[in-house]
């Protein structure tokens, strides 16, 4: 079973592909005729029953792990091209598609060492870097991994990274079911690699937290790099993510995430024009870089980005930084809230979150996990965003707990030990966080009131329905239990809740929920307590419930004597 996969893949490339079999044909030709193989002395060990050796010979040398070697630009998805799937294998691609939630069928007909277009800018590409990089342990975790998309992540990494920084490449298997592929086959293809491999299989589900933590015992390298099992690096991608550190100790450097499609492995260019954040949840998000940035690194896009938060799946390290700061809290299950917890932590403590735009690792990106929680999604994610919101937070956890009450129903465990570790390394408040790192959060700072905003004589409070940008804002019976009732009346006289605005372009119109823009005034309301009335600056009317339509808002021309256009802002949170 020498090389099983990689003769797998031949066969099915050769089987499924018309396109391919052509360029095979050549091949065998051009060995029949005495054409010289190139790198000879490179070509893997690899032996098949299934393919002629004289044809093998010229394959396993497209797979060297050389990254100057290429594939024919004709084979599937090379140059980081959407893979075509076959009209007779669409169905199974669906049936499969569960599995890990990406279409595997179209990441095994791409070759392991597929070439992707040189992601780097200009600016990027003329960049000198240190010949004395500090070495760097990879780490990837995983549950349940595809096959094909860990072979290539690996193979992406050993072609595009300068051997002499990849110390050891460390797969930590957070006890995968089934997937036999994940055992003896990937034992012998890690050998193969030109590079020390160390794989550890946990005998329980760990989560990926404490699964990043059992690698991060067995690295040995100066710095360490944490990576998704579902990537692919491109040409130049570590050494800027090593001279950040090797700069600044305390620095953590992330790549910019390419998109890898779940659907057809199209390799798609991420914007380096978007950094992370969070939105009004708490919840990781990509948001655009601002310009205060811009202006601080003097508009040179080769710069590296001071980025509030990361996505949390790739970035490297310093080998002894990652535990100084507090490593991982060993407290948290499965998946989530760890990159904020992360985020916060670095820079609250004394380090420095940035990414590099001139380092591209491209990510299967699903629309869902593909794997169970257990104990229950919501337990989980609520009892990480616990973990979270409580030690770092400060008053903002109240805010929090007011907005997502359910959170109350979980036990977060034990957070001493995180409390504890906050108070030894002397963090910053996260007030200074929000003021100095990320000004833009979508959370209230500068306002009048947070609460609930109410009609008294109706009993109805303001409320988002959880709707979404464009969406009517509602009102419902006032419960007191905050959630969607929360709203934030802002010194920019915006009603805010969850990120969104309270909006009125249109008199005598339902009130909308819009993006918050800065200065619109349709977004503007005047309270005035004597009259308890809320007034649009656009349209001069009054907030008012829709006497037809209890659930509705709208406005209409201001009427002192009427009911319906009477507010209260009461419950303050703060
Ligand atoms: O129980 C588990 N055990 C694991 O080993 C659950 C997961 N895992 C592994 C999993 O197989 C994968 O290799 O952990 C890794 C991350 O899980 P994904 O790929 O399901 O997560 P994701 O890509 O959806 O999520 C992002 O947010 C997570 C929050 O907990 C982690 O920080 C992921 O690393 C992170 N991924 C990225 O940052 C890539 C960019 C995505 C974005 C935005
Ligand atoms: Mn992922």
């Amino acid at each position: 079973s020498d090389k099983l996969y990689l003769n797998e893949m031949n066969k099915k490339l050769i089987i499924e592909n018309t396109n391919l079999k052509k360029e095979l044909e050549k091949v065998r030709h051009d060995v029949a005729n005495g054409r010289p193989l190139r790198n000879k002395n490179r070509l893997n060990r690899a032996t098949t029953t299934v393919i002629k050796q004289d044809f093998l010979n010229k394959v396993k040398n497209w797979f060297a792990w050389d990254s100057e070697a290429t594939n024919p630009p004709s084979w599937p998805g090379e140059n980081g091209r959407a893979v075509q799937i076959p009209q007779n294998l669409k169905e199974e691609s669906k049936k499969r598609f569960k599995e890990n939630q990406f279409n595997i069928l179209a990441s095994d007909m791409i070759a392991l060492n597929r070439t992707v277009p040189d992601q780097r800018s200009y600016a990027c590409k003329s960049v000198k870097h240190d010949q004395e990089l500090p070495n760097t342990s990879i780490i990837i975790v995983y549950h349940n991994e595809g096959n094909s998309t860990l072979l290539r992540g690996l193979t992406s990494i050993v072609r595009n990274s300068p051997g002499h920084l990849l110390r050891e490449i460390i797969l930590v298997d957070d006890a995968s079911e089934g997937r036999d592929y994940l055992h003896q086959a990937l034992d012998t293809f890690a050998k193969s690699l030109p590079v020390q491999v160390k794989i550890l299989r946990n005998a329980e589900r760990m989560g990926l937290m404490r699964s990043r933590l059992r690698g991060a015992e067995a690295a040995s390298g100066a710095t360490m790099t944490f990576l998704d099992a579902h990537i692919e690096a491109t040409r130049g991608w570590l050494q800027p993510l090593l001279a950040e550190v090797k700069r600044n100790r305390r620095s953590v450097a992330c790549p910019v995430i390419d998109v890898i499609s779940d659907e057809t492995f199209e390799y798609l260019t991420g914007s380096e024009m978007t950094y992370g954040g969070f939105d009004s949840h708490f919840v990781f998000d990509w948001v655009p870089v601002p310009q205060r940035e811009n202006q601080r690194r003097q508009h040179d896009y080769s710069r590296a980005l001071r980025t509030p938060t990361m996505a949390g799946g790739l970035f490297t390290i310093e080998r002894q930084f990652f535990y100084d700061i507090g490593a991982y809290d060993d407290g948290m299950d499965v998946w989530g809230a760890e990159n904020l917890e992360m985020s916060f932590r670095i820079w609250m403590c004394g380090g420095e979150l940035l990414i590099s735009p001139c380092s591209h690792v491209g990510h299967v990106f699903r629309k869902q996990t593909p794997y169970t929680f257990p104990g229950g999604t919501n337990r989980i994610i609520f009892k990480n965003n616990r973990r979270l919101i409580d030690v770092w937070t400060d008053e903002y956890a109240k805010y929090f707990h007011k907005i997502v009450p359910d959170l109350n129903l979980v036990d977060a465990g034990d957070l001493s030990p995180r409390i504890e570790l906050r108070k030894r390394l002397e963090c910053k408040s996260f007030k200074w966080y929000l003021d100095n790192i990320y000004p833009e959060a979508p959370l209230p700072k500068d306002f009048y009131h947070v609460g609930s905003v109410q009609n008294e004589k109706f009993n109805l409070c303001l409320d988002t329905m959880n709707r979404k940008s464009g969406g009517e804002c509602g009102a419902t019976a006032c419960h007191g239990q905050g959630g969607n009732q929360i709203f934030e009346y802002s010194k920019a006289h915006n009603l805010v809740s969850a990120g969104l605005c309270l909006d009125s372009a249109m008199s005598a119109k339902p009130v909308k929920l819009s993006n918050c823009q800065a200065g619109s005034k349709s977004q503007q309301w005047d309270y005035d307590n004597q009259s308890e009335q809320l007034r649009n600056r656009l349209t001069s009317e009054c907030l008012a419930v829709n006497q037809s339509n209890n659930q509705q808002i709208v406005t209409a021309e201001c009427d002192k004597e009427s009911t319906v256009q009477k507010w209260l802002l009461k419950d303050p949170i703060f």
